[in-house]
């Protein structure tokens, strides 16, 4: 139903695929929408094909997108992340008033958003960075949201997202994460975790496919049982369903007849490069957007198996197949549990780099749902939290601590294994270094501190007393003091 003459409570600019399916989920729930789309085409056939689900107002242009909103007008751009988004937010400061809310939807980087919001800003507007997970099907059928923006934003704009994010046992999906960035940054830590989550995945699959010997479809039986205990969660659902599938036009298993280069968007990059510059090992999302690339070094890739790199001795899997799939699917939980631990790190220092006061429990609680990274185990992060809102380390947290009890073996054995098949398992491997770091009584810190002394008179601190010293490595090797 449209009514040109009825204001609007949401107006979405921008009708692709994201914008479309969340302008019907606000007018399926209740809301009437108002839609513009640069092109008209768009908002035709959105109204053409789905005009009856619910109330919306179309504008063909701007100006009567904006008059067609009531006040606080409300707008959630949902365009083409980087410049798009720019000229929206200025057409759209342009035309509104006073204390009207720009949202923007789309996968920005949060920076962009920080500056953003001073800009919007100190036109009078307000300006909300959300990040919005789920895909198109999230976005129609209710995705997790993550505002950023002013507090009093989130006052008026709650109900609102309220209503159309994902619910979990009565719990929406969506809360206030913090001001400017909070939002775009959580959002693409999120998605750096989700890029780990489906290395892990694609690691558990590489090794009962070429160390176990199994079958795509057998492979699919083993994550739907998997599924149904503590790796639950939506990726190892769709996995299952993926390795299932049967190529439609040779009949053959859908993963062998897709090219093994695996793409990316930036996401999953932005979260790496932010962990480097936030000095968080986020070992398990960095080494996942390595292999994402790896993947798609095809040249070199091809050029490697041309000229036969040696592999040394492979061994073939000595262990019983039913033990051997066991110790993967525990190896798969210890790796992913690592991954989320790394990404509410980087988190935890993001939000006190920007003093924007995450907490880590929201998190928890609104990716139960909605988002590509929806899993159980994500109450027990919620409860690990609540236990302690200062954990060290997710994984020090008692749960998770008696549940890796039980994961570090097959870790271990699995590791060796892959490293014994010739298999690569990049994440599974460095998420257990990482860990055995993190345990270790004394690094390998203490030499580069020496090396580092030796060449650069950098100095080390010493773990008998306080103060800073160097050794007059060119001269007498006597010990000096400096300040
Ligand atoms: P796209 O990212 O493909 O963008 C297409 C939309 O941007 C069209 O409506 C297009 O209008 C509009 N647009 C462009 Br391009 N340049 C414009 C300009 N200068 N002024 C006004 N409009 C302009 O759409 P999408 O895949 O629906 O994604 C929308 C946002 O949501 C993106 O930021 C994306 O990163 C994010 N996101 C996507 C997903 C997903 O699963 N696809 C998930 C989560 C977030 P036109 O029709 O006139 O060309």
């Amino acid at each position: 139903m449209t009514d040109k003459n009825e204001l609007a409570q949401i107006g979405v600019v921008g009708l692709a695929v994201m914008g479309s399916n969340l302008a019907r989920n606000f007018a399926r729930n209740g809301n009437t929408v108002a839609v513009y789309n640069r092109s008209p085409e768009k908002t035709h056939a959105l109204i053409e094909a789905y005009g009856e689900e619910g109330n919306f107002v179309p504008s063909e242009t701007i100006e009567d997108f904006v008059a067609s909103l009531e006040r606080p007008r409300k707008a959630i751009i949902m365009v083409k992340a980087g410049k798009a988004t720019d000229a929206v937010i200025d057409q759209l400061a342009e035309a509104m008033d006073e204390g009207d809310i720009i949202i923007d939807g789309g996968n920005a980087l949060f920076t962009d958003t920080i500056r953003r919001e001073k800009e919007v800003a100190a036109r009078g507007k307000h300006f909300v960075g959300a990040g919005i997970s789920g895909g198109e099907e999230g976005a129609l059928n209710g995705p997790a949201i993550m505002p950023g923006g002013p507090k009093e934003s989130w006052e008026t704009l709650g109900p609102i997202l309220e209503s159309i994010a994902a619910n979990v046992d009565g719990t929406p999906c969506v809360t206030h994460i913090g001001p400017d960035g909070a939002g775009h940054f959580v959002k693409m830590v999120h998605n750096g975790i989700e890029y780990a989550d489906m290395q892990v995945i694609g690691e558990a699959y590489q090794l009962l496919r070429y160390g176990a010997g199994m079958e795509p479809a057998e492979i699919a039986e083993v994550f739907c049982e998997w599924n149904s205990g503590d790796l639950d969660s939506y990726l190892i659902e769709i996995t299952a369903e993926v390795l299932a599938q049967k190529d439609p036009e040779t009949g053959a298993p859908l993963v062998d007849v897709i090219v093994d280069a695996a793409g990316q968007k930036g996401t999953g990059r932005w979260t790496a490069i932010n962990g480097l510059e936030l000095g968080v090992p986020i070992t398990g999302i960095a080494e996942s957007v390595f292999a994402r690339a790896l993947s798609s070094s095809t040249a070199q890739r091809t050029a490697a198996q041309e000229g036969h790199l040696p592999s040394g001795t492979i061994k073939k899997l000595d262990v019983d197949k039913a033990e051997f799939i066991e110790d993967v699917r525990r190896a798969l939980y210890a790796a992913k549990l690592i991954a989320y631990s790394q990404g509410f790190d980087e988190i935890k220092a993001g939000s006190e780099e920007f003093g924007w006061d995450v907490d880590p429990r929201d998190l928890a609680t609104i990716w139960r749902g909605g988002c590509i990274i929806r899993a159980k185990f994500l109450d027990r992060i919620r409860a690990a939290y609540d236990n302690n809102a200062d954990l060290p380390a997710l994984i020090l947290d008692p749960y998770f601590k008696g549940e890796l009890e039980d994961l570090i073996d097959p870790w271990r054995r699995v590791v060796v294994a892959a490293t014994q098949l010739g298999l690569p398992a990049p994440v599974f491997a460095s998420s257990l270094s990482y860990y055995d770091s993190l345990r270790a009584e004394r690094l390998p810190a203490a030499l580069i501190q020496g090396q580092r002394d030796f060449f650069g008179a950098h100095t080390f601190q010493r773990t008998d007393k306080p103060g800073t010293f160097h050794i007059e490595w060119s001269g007498d090797r006597g010990l000096t003091e400096t300040d």
